[in-house]
């Protein structure tokens, strides 16, 4: 629901309006969930999201190989194997690296070994960097996608135990709500901006929307409160478009269904006209 939501919230206007041309090619096919056998829901739906993923893998590919900037809305986070194994192949292609800013209050790194829940859409981060299922794993080529060292966690709160040994271990650069507090947005994402353009041809942003706070976005699935302030999470993405390296977009876990009106899906466009270079003056 969460496209649609957005549709109506008149995105494609609103982009045009920014000043570039959008072509929307529509949703992605994605079985009705409670359609699906017992069996596949008992795997996680890993089978069908396997095949949504590298649906979305040859999509993005084909958008950043002819020059376009891919907005992918979502839609859970699992969607983020599809949409940067086919940005981060096309880098691999022509010899360069690919940074991500990714925006959660979860880490969304967890492995099958360990997730208490399952769930395909707490594990993205890990898979990405081979760490996951295997057929996961495998879109968009053998081998890892990202590199710990070009990826930067913003606005973590809310991670699992054995997800915090994993967190640790694995290189990746994060800022938590405490880092936030304690030197604000601006030097967070200065910072996080060096690391993730250091070694790196093109940044993406893969933004879940709880990691806005619930006050301004309710509508997520899994509200966690403490989150990113309006104005945080504006700088962040106007900080981002101002890089010149911004090639792809992100935008998930917008849930309609929990929304209040239509208040988080509108905060979502406005966030990302920011994104592409709406600035106040
Ligand atoms: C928990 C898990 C999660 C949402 C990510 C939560 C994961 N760490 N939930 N995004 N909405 O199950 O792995
Ligand atoms: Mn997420
Ligand atoms: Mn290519
Ligand atoms: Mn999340």
């Amino acid at each position: 629901m969460g496209p649609a939501a957005l549709r109506i919230a008149g995105l494609k206007k609103k982009i045009e309006i920014q000043g570039y041309k959008v072509r929307d090619i529509g949703d992605l096919f994605v079985p009705v969930r409670d359609s699906l056998s017992q069996e596949i829901q008992d795997e996680k739906f890993l089978q069908p999201l396997t095949q949504i993923c590298e649906d979305l893998c040859g999509k993005t590919h084909n958008a950043v190989q002819s020059g376009n900037i891919p907005l992918v809305v979502g839609g859970d986070h699992s969607i983020a194997i599809g949409t940067i194994s086919g940005i981060a192949k096309h880098h691999k292609e022509q010899g360069g690296e690919l940074g991500v800013v990714w925006v959660d209050a979860h880490a969304d790194i967890n492995t099958p070994d360990s997730s208490p829940s399952g769930n395909i859409h707490g594990m993205p981060l890990a898979t990405l960097m081979g760490d996951g299922h295997p057929e996961l794993c495998k879109i968009g080529g053998d081998g890892p996608k990202l590199k710990p060292e070009n990826v930067a966690l913003i606005g973590i709160r809310t991670i699992d135990d054995d997800e915090k040994r994993v967190l640790k271990a694995s290189g990746v650069n994060y800022y938590s709500m405490r880092d936030i507090d304690e030197r604000g947005m601006f030097r967070v994402m200065k910072e996080a901006i060096e690391k993730v353009s250091a070694n790196t041809k093109a940044l993406h942003v893969s933004f879940d929307i709880d990691g806005i706070d619930p006050r301004y976005a309710p509508g997520v699935s899994t509200p966690v409160s403490g989150g990113l302030t309006l104005r945080e999470a504006h700088l962040l993405l106007e900080m981002l478009y101002e890089t010149k390296k911004l090639g792809s977009l992100e935008f998930v876990e917008l849930n309609p269904y929990t929304d209040v009106g239509a208040q988080s899906a509108n905060l979502t466009v406005d966030l990302i006209l920011s994104a592409l270079g709406k600035s106040i003056v």
